[in-house]
């Protein structure tokens, strides 16, 4: 990776749309997809964040103008915290920081899948079963880069660039140590 230095590793990437991330606990745990499309698993990303690396998400729109944010901390729990996501500033970047200074904040929040309810709206209401994806859910939030690819229906990835995946060419999300 050319990228602000190189040295980046990619644990979410998203070029062709070819694989379905709506899935369960033991899919985002463990890893899943194919090189251009793919999710590396909790178990990898806790291991690669104890050092809280630097963290970088992307979207690249088909008009091939790319926007991103960067993090300086970022880190994932173990699985019995729920891959709790820990995230720390500065923060910088283009698409604006929906994850921590915002309404529906995911700094905190343990990881949802279809099968695991660890968001913040109350009762049966899992935000993962609604937005067909895994995410650190609030209640339930402001950016989300594991959603349904079109056609599907990925609701609000990254508002107000993103409010659907219908413009949506590539994501990824990276880390990097300090
Ligand atoms: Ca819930």
């Amino acid at each position: 990776m050319a990228l602000l230095g190189g040295g980046w590793t990619a644990i979410q990437r998203r070029t062709r749309g070819s694989v379905n991330f709506t899935r369960t606990w033991a899919d985002y745990k463990v890893g899943f997809g194919i090189p251009e499309d793919y999710w590396i698993g909790h178990a990898a990303i806790h291991q690669l964040t104890k050092d809280r690396p630097s963290l970088y998400l992307s979207i690249k729109a088909k008009n091939g103008y790319k926007r991103y944010e960067l993090y300086n901390q970022f880190s994932v729990s173990d699985e019995n915290d729920n891959y709790r996501l820990f995230l720390a500033g500065p923060v910088s970047g283009t698409l604006g920081d929906n994850m921590i200074n915002t309404d529906r904040v995911i700094l905190g929040m343990g990881f949802s899948t279809l099968d695991r309810d660890n968001d913040n709206k109350p009762g049966d209401y899992n935000c993962a079963v609604r937005m067909e994806g895994g995410w650190w859910f609030n209640a339930c939030h402001r950016a989300f880069l594991n959603g349904p690819w079109a056609p599907g229906n990925w609701l609000e990835p990254w508002p107000p660039y993103f409010w659907n995946g219908l413009d949506i060419a590539e994501t990824q999300i990276m880390i990097k140590s300090r």
